[in-house]
């Protein structure tokens, strides 16, 4: 297992829509331990395989250490098939390091899929977990929760980050 490279904003591959999975071949599984490994060294809930530079539609969501009971979720090709609610709460993205906003979410989701093994699954989830599986799926299609502020705020947003990142390099 590797820990993987998690490319950065503005890297046009996060803008990207990513493709379907066609194949649960080794080379899959290969990047599934790769991208846990990776998101648990971070450390992160959550990370999209566009985050480590393969435009496919793989996330994995790991909430344990702050919501117990959750399992590690590893989704192939997963799609919101049913959205409730609404509600604020700060978020942050291991590709925009250092940023935090208040976005709105829908309160609770059903998200379909496949597991690791190509098995279809469903699952429930509402708090932390529902935040988590709708911010890597907008990865899938190319959305940064930086998309989802208002224009004002990216702006300054977008402005400030890319000063700072000036900065460091
Ligand atoms: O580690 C992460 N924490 C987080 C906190 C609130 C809302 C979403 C997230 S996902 C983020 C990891 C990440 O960037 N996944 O794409
Ligand atoms: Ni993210």
């Amino acid at each position: 297992m590797s820990v993987l490279l998690i490319r950065k904003y503005p890297d046009p591959i996060l803008k990207k829509k990513a493709l379907p999975v066609e194949e649960i071949d080794g080379e899959l599984q290969v990047l599934i331990d790769d991208m846990i490994e990776t998101m648990h060294s971070a450390p992160g809930i959550g990370l999209a395989a566009p985050q480590v530079g393969v435009s496919k539609r793989v996330i994995v969501v790991d909430v344990s250490s702050r919501e117990e009971s959750q399992p590690l979720l590893v989704l192939i090709n997963p799609e919101i098939v049913r959205a409730e609610g609404k509600v604020a709460s700060e978020e942050g993205c291991l590709s925009v390091p250092g940023y935090v906003s208040t976005i709105e979410r829908a309160e609770r989701v059903v998200v379909k899929g496949l597991d690791r093994e190509g098995r279809p699954l469903e699952i429930e989830a509402s708090g932390l977990l529902s935040r988590a599986l709708q911010h890597e799926i907008d990865h899938l299609e190319g959305v940064l929760f930086v998309d989802r502020m208002s224009p004002i705020k990216r702006e300054f947003f977008r402005k400030r980050y890319l000063r700072r990142q000036k900065a460091v390099v």
